[in-house]
């Protein structure tokens, strides 16, 4: 049974410089309009919101590289997430990052990653989105790092993101799980050969079904791993209840398969550190999807039918 133990330490990362589309960005504060601190409140957490980090906007900001769209920005904002999500972790605090696009889990990742290190614990990581983000620099086809972050925390990629934060990988391959897995691009997939994380594509799951699918590797992971980060990209679910997402994809998962997803992981109660990307204010209607995020982060840390 699952119960509260730590203290949640929200982190705001109003990020969509790592993205095509404008409107992530307001991500964060879609996610609080959504009550995230009250239902986590109400599942008996003591919560703090530490806010936002500050991200110039992109009126202000040079593109660069066209392979690397906004990098400089990405990696010195990335800069302060990695070392606030470490500080919060140090302290005994459950991070619990809002973003913003996928490009957050750069920072995140590292800052678990040095924890990890410190305190020599292996880490493990559920990846759960309708893309791979296994791009590197050279396989990219839009410039836009938010397809990059999961290479680069494995050690594949730009070295400015690969030795980012000074350590390098900061993720183990076989400690990694690609869940909901629906579009991946051609060059992309030789990435995903090379370093071989587990993946279960929405085909996996429409076979298998998601208990079958987050049990495996849930129980895979208890037994290999000390610390387990959950990276959820709201685009993992169907447009079709979750429209507010910087980039959808149909054919995700649905209603009850992303909150069963979620009440596994409370259940296993092994999760450490959770973020969660790609919440686009621009694209939603009255705020659904931000509230689905909000409720399905609830239903991840204990909040339960009966
Ligand atoms: N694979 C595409 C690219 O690299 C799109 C990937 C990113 N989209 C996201 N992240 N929302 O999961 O450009
Ligand atoms: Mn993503
Ligand atoms: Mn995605
Ligand atoms: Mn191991």
């Amino acid at each position: 049974c699952f119960m509260p133990r730590e203290n949640i330490s929200i982190i705001g990362f109003p990020m969509d410089l790592g993205s095509g589309r404008r409107g992530v960005d307001m991500g964060p504060s879609a996610l609080r309009i959504a009550n995230l601190e009250r239902r986590l409140r109400n599942l008996g957490y003591k919560v703090e919101d530490l806010g936002d980090i500050k991200i110039k906007i992109m009126e202000k900001q040079r593109v660069g590289d066209p392979k690397l769209r906004y990098l400089n920005e990405v990696l010195k904002t990335s800069l302060t997430l990695a070392r606030t999500v470490e500080k919060v972790l140090d302290k005994g605090n459950f991070p619990l990052c809002i973003g913003g696009d996928h490009s957050m889990a750069i920072g995140t990742i590292a800052g678990i990653a040095a924890h990890c290190k410190k305190n020599k614990k292996s880490l493990g990581v559920i990846w759960i989105d309708a893309h791979a983000d296994m791009n590197t620099h050279e396989t990219t086809p839009s410039g836009n790092i938010h397809g990059m972050p999961l290479a680069a925390s494995m050690g594949l990629g730009h070295p400015s993101l690969v030795n980012f934060y000074g350590i390098k990988p900061k993720l183990k391959p076989e400690h990694c799980a690609l869940i909901g897995i629906r579009s991946v691009d051609i060059e992309e997939r030789k990435n995903i050969r090379k370093l071989n994380p587990a993946v279960y594509t929405m085909s996996d799951v429409d076979k298998l079904g998601i208990h079958r699918v987050i049990s495996r590797v849930l129980k895979q992971f208890r037994q290999q791993v000390d610390h387990i980060h959950v990276s959820f990209d709201v685009d993992s679910v169907d447009p079709s209840i979750a429209p507010g997402v910087g980039t959808p994809v149909k054919g995700g998962l649905n209603y009850r398969e992303a909150h069963l997803l979620m009440e596994t992981i409370a259940e296993c109660g092994c999760m450490s550190s959770l973020e969660v990307a790609e919440v686009n204010p621009i694209l939603d209607v009255h705020n659904t999807s931000a509230v689905f995020a909000a409720e399905l982060i609830a239903s991840s840390m204990g909040q339960r039918i009966l």
